[in-house]
């Protein structure tokens, strides 16, 4: 069913969608810019704090709800320590509402003796991406003037590199053999030690293979195809997939969670343009063990969500459509009815998360219900801002957007309603990197 209403989702929006895709992942602008976020997990250092609720390793965790703020003086700075000397081509600031109106980003090679690579002193708040040039292994926003009366306060500060080949994520994607087919597709082992290569299967047209064994596979063109990944063997129930289309010269896919979570993934598409976008779970997510991801889901869902957590532990989240409790009969079978009464429409709450039914042909009212923004004009049905702010609203796909890269991901089947979804599509691609984690 699920697979279905995807396959529609996908060739009745999507694709049409895919020539001119708006709001999409943005390409980097130079091949050589990385969109690996190089100062992840990093250590990170700050000439002072607001209190202990807002360390400066907050701004470099990957985590947009978390941030340091400094104490309410100038000047003040956040430095973070990329490990050895790092190529720096760009660097994104996202403030908090307490800003910094001039600064300068600098580099160092020994944390003593700063280079300054951007002055402004006239910035506004928001989010900043500057395309810099600089070399150094210490980054640091020195902070001269504040932008309120409060402290320098940043939610996430993201440094890129053109070391994208020794990006440890990614891994070196120097060696990855050109394609004789359409693209080359690499399977990287992410699962943080817990599987050997040999243990890490992918599976695709009825071919079986470890990572061990074979690594890599030469991507032919195909009308719609999964590729499966499997951990422990071949037919463990530790298993998840992507899916694709792949055309003579073109790649659309993306990563899914509409049927359910079996493991953590990510993938990064990157063409003989330059082109390189990577979707999926984001880098910490991997980082964190299973169990944790398992009990952060239940720390951040509301009650009637939990289960999803706890049934097929630790195996898999099935998606709300696929457990009973929001199927007719179960506890939560009313979740949503209510609620699509109120804007006109007569579903189940298995119909609303699974975009069936009723909600067949309507991508936009089925992702409105889903992100609680039914209410308001459908003109603010595009508007990620207004989603998921309040219930009922479908609480696993939120989770899967606050933990993906760009919050991008495919909760539920139309959840491409206004490029919320983790499809990418480009031409003449060179190579897709999927990592497997645990
Ligand atoms: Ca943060």
């Amino acid at each position: 069913m699920k697979t279905r209403n995807l396959a529609a989702a996908l060739s009745a929006f999507t694709l049409l969608a895919a020539g001119a895709m708006a709001g999409a992942p943005r390409p980097a602008e130079a091949a050589a810019c990385g969109t690996a976020n190089a100062a992840l997990n990093r250590p990170a250092t700050a000439s002072s704090v607001e209190s202990g609720a807002f360390p400066a390793s907050a701004a470099v965790d990957g985590n947009t709800g978390t941030r340091w703020s400094s104490a309410f003086s100038d000047p003040q700075w956040l430095r973070v320590d990329l490990g050895a000397a790092k190529s720096i081509c760009r660097v994104v600031l996202r403030w908090e509402a307490a800003y910094s109106r001039a600064f300068q980003i600098q580099v160092s090679d020994d944390g003593s003796a700063w280079t300054s690579i951007y002055t402004t002193s006239t910035a506004t708040g928001g989010t900043q991406t500057l395309d810099v040039t600089g070399t150094g292994r210490y980054l640091r926003m020195y902070g001269t003037a504040r932008g309120t009366g409060y402290g320098h306060s940043l939610w996430e500060f993201a440094v890129h590199t053109t070391e994208g080949s020794s990006d440890p994520f990614w891994g070196d994607t120097s060696t990855i053999p050109p394609a004789r087919n359409v693209l080359m597709v690499k399977v990287l082992n992410r699962t943080n030690g817990q599987y050997s290569d040999d243990q890490v299967f992918w599976s695709y047209n009825g071919q079986v293979h470890s990572i061990a064994e074979q690594p890599y596979f030469d991507m032919p063109a195909n009308t719609a195809g999964r590729m499966y990944f499997h951990l422990g063997s071949p037919t463990s129930r530790y298993n998840d997939f992507i899916e694709f289309t792949v055309g003579p010269g073109v790649f659309n896919g993306n990563t899914t969670r509409v049927d359910g979570f079996g493991l953590k993934l990510a993938m990064r598409l990157h063409a003989h343009d330059g082109y390189d976008v990577a979707v999926g779970e984001e880098q910490n997510i991997f980082q964190e063990s299973r169990a944790a991801t398992f009990q952060r889901f239940i720390d951040e869902v509301p009650a009637e969500f939990d289960h999803l957590a706890q049934v097929e532990a630790p195996y898999r989240i099935p998606s709300p459509g696929n457990s009973s409790a929001f199927r007719p009969g179960g506890a939560y079978a009313n979740y949503f009815t209510a609620y699509a009464a109120s804007a006109g429409v007569s579903a189940t709450t298995a119909e609303v998360t699974g975009c069936a039914g009723p909600l067949a042909e309507r991508p936009g009212m089925c992702a409105a219900l889903n992100r609680h923004v039914a209410g308001l004009p459908e003109s603010q049905w595009s508007d990620p801002s207004q989603f998921y702010r309040a219930a009922p609203a479908n609480y696993y796909a939120r989770f899967w957007h606050d933990h993906a890269i760009n919050k991008l991901a495919y909760g539920f089947p139309y959840d491409d309603y206004a490029d919320q979804s983790s499809f990418i599509s480009h031409g003449n691609p060179q190579y897709l990197l999927v990592a497997v984690g645990w």
